[in-house]
């Protein structure tokens, strides 16, 4: 209602500027010099206009303290402004927002609500772009409203600042200061708690740095990385859980000291970990970082040895993949050709196929990360899919950059084998239980579909191809050392070869 209103009072707004202009102008200077002038004024207006009118697909940065350039993404939809979930959210897609908000590309895509979490709802979810579209709304997703995510899933980006914006700042030099590990701040050391959980091995993180008070820490970023580090230095094993709100109620509202905390995930001290330089101390109550830890925890490993030994190529028409591209494991090429070729489903994609065999090492066993009435049915599978983000395939070339991906979004969660002794329990069909038991392995054979990068648009030579499992850290695990593999990857007109992996993080 206040919208259309405003739309309303800038129609007249326009209609006076104009009548003005012309009254001002009917006496003299050539009539085509004032069109002209008029046309410009017009043209000026139109897109103020525009900006005001909150088009379907815009977009807006929240939560930043420092400026426009950076924040959580929201986008109206419906005359709604609505969060965009981290799924999938990498460079690509941080690149497509900077440009549109007029920015001349992104620095980063952040994830785990680096600024905040969402405090909408979920507008988009899974966004795939290929970095060529001018908008957002241009990309793939899952569909408007549509997504499995918990308020601390909110996307952002940093997007470069235009010339203009450096040239003003060269003066007053305004760039985030880069983080800092927490010791180098704190050299008297820091003490860590929890506090109102139901049990002992839960609850907010509170923190006394140096002489200070305990205090809470904000949660902007607070991810299972850093919810894994406070569990092992408390004693209470491995996070399965981090909190970014106020589930446990900060009863005694302590204050806030100490915000965007980051780890690896493998120190073994909180203090070793880097957090803002500036103690801006702007989350409210509702943003306070918060674990839930574990003693038993799943730890999965990827094979490599099985990665190397059954990757091949293979060429396939179109005609064959209209599931894989419903379930986008093509290429944005393929989507393309669709859209734009009568004949598409007689064109060949390139497919590099390999066996992921996925085994679960640790004590407990791993369960997705999604609730069992929230899993999609896919249809073209015939199958629930428990756990979008399971595993992704990446061809980079020697400059670093991402030449291809596989978005293998979607798995189905089973014991496919099992050691001597032990006996499988999660099975797909019939809406199992979905999982992977201790000592168990979930096996995605070569020739199913989607078990490939589509690499048609790949020139021949030398590259790094990098799979990893849980890439995105949403299920607690023992170790995530051990998740990935980098390895080489030789293509040739007629083959493909992968060797020399290196097991790693993802
Ligand atoms: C107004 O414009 C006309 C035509 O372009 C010009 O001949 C005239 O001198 C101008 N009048 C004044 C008052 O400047
Ligand atoms: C899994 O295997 C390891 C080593 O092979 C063994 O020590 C452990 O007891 C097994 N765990 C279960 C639950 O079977
Ligand atoms: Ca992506
Ligand atoms: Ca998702
Ligand atoms: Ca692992």
């Amino acid at each position: 209602m206040r919208l259309q209103l405003r739309r309303i009072r800038v129609v007249h707004i326009l209609m006076i500027l104009l009548f003005v202009f012309e009254f001002c102008t009917s006496n003299n200077d050539s009539w085509t010099n004032s069109h002209e002038k008029k046309m410009q004024i017009i043209k000026k207006l139109r897109k103020d206009f525009r900006k005001l009118k909150k088009q379907e697909g815009a977009l807006t940065l929240t939560g930043s303290e420092n400026g426009d350039y950076e924040g959580n993404v929201e986008i109206l939809h419906d005359g709604k402004w609505g969060s965009i979930c981290d799924d999938e959210w990498d460079d690509l897609e941080a690149g497509v927002v900077c440009r549109q908000l007029g920015f001349n590309g992104a620095i980063k895509a952040t994830t785990n609500g680096q600024f905040g979490q969402a405090r909408r709802r979920y507008w988009m979810d899974n966004v795939y772009c290929d970095g060529s579209e001018d908008e957002l709304t241009r990309c793939r997703f899952d569909g408007w409203g549509v997504s499995d995510c918990s308020s601390n899933e909110a996307a952002g980006v940093i997007c470069t600042r235009n010339e203009e914006a450096k040239a003003s700042s060269a003066t007053v030099p305004e760039e985030k200061p880069p983080k800092v590990k927490i010791k180098d701040t704190y050299q008297q050391g820091i003490a860590l708690r929890l506090s109102g959980g139901r049990i002992r091995s839960e609850g907010q993180v509170e923190i006394k740095l140096g002489n200070a008070d305990w205090s809470v820490v904000c949660g902007d970023g607070w991810s299972i990385l850093e919810a894994g580090v406070v569990c092992q230095q408390l004693g209470l094993g491995y996070a399965s859980d981090a909190i970014q709100s106020n589930f446990f109620g900060n009863k005694e509202a302590m204050p806030m000291s100490i915000s965007g905390i980051e780890c690896q995930g493998n120190e073994k001290n909180l203090a070793e970990c880097l957090h803002d330089d500036l103690i801006v101390v702007s989350g409210t109550a509702e943003n306070v970082a918060g674990v839930i830890c574990q003693r038993e925890m799943a730890d999965l490993v990827f094979d490599h040895i099985e990665l190397m030994r059954t990757a091949h190529l293979e060429d396939r028409q179109l005609y064959w993949l209209q599931c894989a591209m419903e379930e986008n494991c093509v290429a944005s090429q393929a989507y393309k050709v669709q859209r734009e070729s009568g004949n598409w489903y007689l064109e060949t994609r390139r497919l590099l196929r390999f066996t992921a065999r996925i085994l679960n090492t640790g004590t407990a066993d791993f369960r997705p990360s999604v609730p069992k009435h929230l899993w999609e049915w896919h249809m073209c599978h015939m199958h629930y899919h428990s756990m979008e983000i399971f595993a992704t395939f990446d061809v980079i070339d020697s400059n670093g950059n991402k030449v291809a991906e596989g978005h293998k979004a979607s798995f189905c969660l089973e014991d496919n084998q099992c050691m001597p002794g032990v006996q499988p329990r999660y099975k797909c069909a019939n809406y199992g239980d979905q999982g992977i038991s201790v000592n168990c392995s979930d096996i995605y054979k070569h020739n199913i579909d989607c078990q490939w990068v589509d690499i048609s648009e790949l020139e021949p030579g030398h590259y790094t191809l990098k799979v990893a499992v849980n890439p995105e850290f949403k299920v607690g695990e023992m170790s995530f050392d051990n998740n990935a593999a980098t390895c080489r990857l030789l293509y040739t007109e007629t083959f493909a070869t992968v060797h020399s992996c290196i097991m790693g993080r993802p």
